[in-house]
Parts: structure tokens; sequence; C-alpha cells
């Protein structure tokens, strides 16, 4: 196909018969394959709607602004329900502004089959928005026809992958859904479902759901705008290093429900809720504003070490239980088990500097009046929840009570180093026999695991 070059709107929607499935159908499957592409867009402000794009290297490359892509097969024949892969769906170049997809249900593209449904690099490429599609399913949103990669992002900016209400994504079934490599950063993933299918109750899995890759400064989710990330087989959320060690830090993850379908009760669990390895200040929820982590296969949080440091990641705030392995599991390299031995606070070469979980002394309720005491890491922050059942006989948290800075005047029972907490609420709900657990955070934002189950006694 010739490059375009001036704005123009390609309408297939105006096709006689149209009735919501493309009619018209562009094949590239006899060009050569190494730079063929469907559309080239190399003038800003068009349009490109209601067309079947598959065969070519690129369906549509952007090398310019402010065009909308919208109600496309791309990657799948005009019925939506196989695959006519391109080597990448859409290519945004190098260019800032675009929209594929929009809110309103007829513009949502369907990008499945290729290569890589999205790749969007560049220093120039900023801004772009993916609202309403389908990635890495057929037409019904029921089954996979996968991409590799759903959506990469490389060295670009400020992309928003989703939205509220109808601009969510459905982005189910890939090898991998999101990746965001190095010099990502600034972008948003929100309200998406990412490894269930269209009802967002059934696993239509991803391998991993999202995968950040010496990518830093990214949101996943928002305070009411989070993403349901369940179904995947592997990572629901994978945020390691570069492969050079390009550093993965302070991203952040709010609102998002990890294991759990769009109810927010039933169990669809990932393989690993979240696997952080060399990953730095990330902030996987703060109090008030968390995640629900949950029915995971194995541990919830898993914080191993990388290249470098895998420090100063934050767990706050969320609810996390019914995990198979353990709620939040520092992977330090001497531990035998999940569960790492309090052997003092500070362990440097160990993820999240090797701090260690508090320990409750007494969990005592009285006229109406719940006080835990315990000990913990000096110049820490205990968050104390109502415990979880584990097999690993400590705690995961599914509910947060409060949370109380450490005393440091007091030194503990049992750590001489560790310094004592009491914190004193009204019970609530919590009644004898509830089991509590808690997990520290210190000043540099190492959280902990949660510490052994104590029960509350009169
Ligand atoms: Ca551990
Ligand atoms: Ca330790």
């Amino acid at each position: 196909m010739p490059q375009i070059d001036q704005a123009v709107i390609i309408d297939g929607w105006t096709q006689p018969g149209w009735s919501g499935t493309p009619l018209i159908e562009l094949r590239g499957t006899n060009l050569p394959s190494n730079n063929s592409r469907g559309l080239r867009l190399m003038v800003g402000g068009s349009t490109v709607r209601g067309l079947a794009i598959g065969g070519f290297y690129a369906a549509i490359e952007l090398r310019s602004s402010g065009n909308a892509i919208q109600g496309n097969h791309i990657g799948v024949d005009a019925a939506g329900l196989n695959s006519v892969g391109n080597e990448i769906g859409v290519q945004v170049n190098n260019v800032a502004g675009n929209l594929i997809g929009g809110a309103n249900p007829g513009s949502r593209n369907l990008i499945a089959g290729n290569g890589f449904g999205i790749a969007i690099a560049g220093s120039f490429a900023s801004g772009t928005r993916i609202e309403g599609n389908y990635i890495g399913s057929d037409l019904n949103g029921t089954a996979a026809l996968s991409n590799g990669i759903g959506i990469q992002i490389v060295n670009a900016f400020n992309t928003v992958i989703g939205g509220s209400g109808g601009s969510a994504n459905l982005i189910s079934g890939n090898t991998t859904g999101i990746v965001m490599g190095v010099n990502a950063t600034g972008n948003q993933v929100i309200g998406n479902l990412i490894g269930t299918d269209a009802s967002g109750l059934n696993a239509l899995p991803n391998d991993s759901g999202i995968v950040l890759s010496g990518a830093s400064q990214n949101s996943i989710g928002a305070s009411g705008l989070g993403n349901v990330i369940a179904g995947n087989f592997s990572r629901g959320i994978m945020i390691g290093e570069g492969v050079s060690g390009e550093p993965a830090a302070r991203n952040r993850l709010f609102g998002n429900l990890i294991g759990v379908a769009r109810d927010g009760s039933s169990a669809l669990p990932n393989g690993i809720g979240i696997h952080l390895i060399g990953a730095t200040e990330t902030i996987i929820g703060t109090i008030g504003a968390g995640n629900m982590i949950a029915y995971n296969l194995a541990d919830g949080v898993l914080i191993s070490q990388g290249l470098g440091s895998s420090d100063a990641n934050q767990v706050r705030g969320n609810r996390i239980f019914a995990n198979g392995g353990l709620g939040i599991n520092l992977q330090a390299s001497s531990s035998p088990g999940p569960v790492t031995p309090n052997d003092g606070c500070a362990n440097g070469g160990n993820p999240n500097n090797g701090i260690d979980y508090p320990t409750i002394y007494s969990a005592q309720l009285s006229a109406g009046n719940l006080v835990v005491r315990g000990e913990a890491c000096s110049g820490g922050n205990v968050e104390i929840f109502l415990a979880d059942a584990d097999p690993s006989g400590y705690g995961q948290g599914s509910r947060s009570l409060g949370t109380v800075a450490v005393d440091d005047a007091v030194p503990g029972l049992i750590d001489p180093a560790a310094r004592r907490f009491t914190l004193s609420i009204p019970a609530g709900s919590i009644i004898l026999g509830d089991e509590l657990s808690a997990v520290v955070t210190d000043a540099n934002a190492n959280s902990s695991e949660f510490g052994l189950r104590v029960t509350v006694t009169p």
C-alpha cells in the first residue's frame, strides 16, 4: 500500500451492507514480509475505521500525531474468529497523541494473532491512548487468539491503557499481556481486564499479565480505577530490572484485584500475584488505597533479589489472603523455607534489606477495645491485620485494622535491637478467638513478611 501523505478518513463503516464487523480486508500475505505496511500514516489527523488488516509486517504504522484507529480487526479476519497475523498490529513509531480504540463499543479494535498487538517506541512517543479494545481474544472475548505480546512500550511515555467504563481494554490470551521495557516512564494501566474473559469472571489467561523490565515510575491501577489481573498462568504482575540492570524503580500499584474476579470476591488465581525481582521503591498499596491480592496459587507478593538490590518496596493497606504460598515472601538466599526467620532488622543483600517480621506478644479484647502489644524493627510502622489462616502457620492479612509507630524507647523482649509497640483501637467486629497478624514497614519503606498469627484473648 502507498503511504498516506495527507489527513484522510478511511471508513469501512460506510461500505454498503456494513453492520458492525468489517467488510473490507487488506491482506499483505504475498508481500515481502520484512517491511510491508498495510497503512502508514505520515500526516496527522487521520481516522482509520472498520477494516480487517492482516499479513503485513505492520498493519498500521503511525508516523504522525492525532490519528484515531477504531473498529478494526487487526491480525484477525473480518469475521473476527481466525487470525491473519501481522508481525506488529499497530506500530506507534516515535509520535505523540494517537488514539487506538475509544470508549464507545463501536470503536473497539480487535487486535489479535500478531507478534506484537501494539508496539510503541521512541522518545517522542507520548500520550498514546489505548481504550476499549480486545487484545489477544476473538470477537466474543471468550477465546484466545494470542498475540505474542499484547502491548509493548519501550522508551515511550505517558501512555494511558484503559480508563473508566467503556475505555477498559480486555488484554487476555496473549503470551504476555503488557510489557514495558527500558525507559518506559509515566505510563498508566487503569481499569482493564487482564487474564480474564470479557465477563471478568472466567480465566482467559495470558502467560503473564504485566511485565515491567527496567521500567520506572509507571502506574498499574489507581484508587477507584484498578485493573482485574487474574487468571494468568505465571505472574499477574512482574517487575524487574532490565537485562543489563537498568533500574525498575518507583512503580506504583493501587486498587487492583489480583487473583480475584471482577465481582471482587470470586477466586480467579494467577500463579504468583506480584513478583518483584531487583525492583526498588515499588509502592504496592498505601494505607487507604490498597490492592486485593488473593487466591493466587503461590505467593501473593514475592520479592526476590536481582542483579542489584531489591529494596524499599512497600506493601501496605492491601487485603492479602488465601494465597497458596505466603502473603508476602521476601526470598532470602539463606532461608530454608518460605518464611524467612528473624535474624536482625537489616540484612543487606536480601530483599527489602532483610527486615524482620513483627512479633505480637498479645491481642486483648476488653470493654469493646482491642489492645495489641508486640515488638518490631526500630523506626518502623506496624500494620495490624485480621489474619487469614496460612499453611505456614504465619499469617496473611485479610483486613487492615490499623497502624502504629514502633516506640523507639523500649527494647524488645525477644530481640533487644527491636522496639515495642502498642496499638489500641475500638474492637469493631473483632471477636475473641479471631487471629491477628502484622507487617512492619521501616523508615526506608522496606516492608516485612507477615508475622506469626496470634489469637485474640480476653
Ligand atoms: Ca521468605
Ligand atoms: Ca532479617
